[in-house]
């Protein structure tokens, strides 16, 4: 069976949840289509997370790549159209930072995402759920991740990936108490939605 790598994030910055992590590790071990799920979790580092990740790909060789990040405050659902080779912007879990930094010395400038982010959008408003593509990953670890993603994509023949943005889940909301958030049964069944979508194509 092939193999779809779903990525989550441990909490970070302000964050004292990060509601990825809920998501693959209860979509680890299931099929959808003709494809498994092996969920797992990196750290909010720019050293280890994209080492972790490559382990991870060398180890897996996964035919699909959907990695999910926490972007607190959003409202919907927002699959990302573009990963940009820069890393800039706040402190990562060991406290490093970067700034106006290549992710890939000489690297292709960006990458498109090569999931179907229209139809994932499509499908989840037809079932209720607000989302959106996002054309901008920002500069912070998901861009990393979601740029680390295409480029192993990109250089493998019969790779896709592509990386979705979540809200907060209702406990996160209450823990920041300024943001929005979303039942963490519906974030989950949104996910489901979208890989459905992923492993028609
Ligand atoms: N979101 C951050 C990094 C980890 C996460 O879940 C981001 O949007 O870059």
């Amino acid at each position: 069976m092939k193999k779809l790598l779903l990525t989550g994030f441990e909490p970070f910055l302000t964050n004292p949840i990060n509601p990825t992590m809920d998501i693959v590790n209860a979509l680890d071990g299931e099929v959808f289509g003709e494809y498994e799920v092996i969920g797992r979790v990196l750290s909010v580092d720019f050293t280890k997370g994209p080492e972790q990740f490559k382990t991870l790909l060398a180890d897996i060789k996964p035919a699909m790549i959907v990695s999910l990040g926490l972007a607190a405050g959003i409202t919907k659902i927002s699959p990302e159209r573009v990963a940009i080779n820069i890393k800039d912007g706040e402190k990562d879990n060991n406290g490093v930072t970067f700034e106006d930094a290549p992710i890939v010395e000489g690297g292709e400038a960006a990458y498109f995402s090569t999931l179907p982010i229209r139809s994932m959008v499509n499908r989840l408003n037809e079932a209720g759920y607000p989302a959106t593509i996002s054309n901008s990953a920002g500069t912070y670890l998901c861009n990393n991740m979601m740029y680390e993603g295409l480029r192993y994509a990109n250089l493998t023949q019969n790779v896709v990936a592509g990386f979705i943005h979540i809200p907060a889940s209702f406990e996160l909301a209450i823990a920041n108490g300024r943001i929005p958030g979303w039942s963490s049964r519906d974030l989950l069944n949104a996910i489901k939605l979208c890989l459905e979508e992923c492993v028609k194509n």
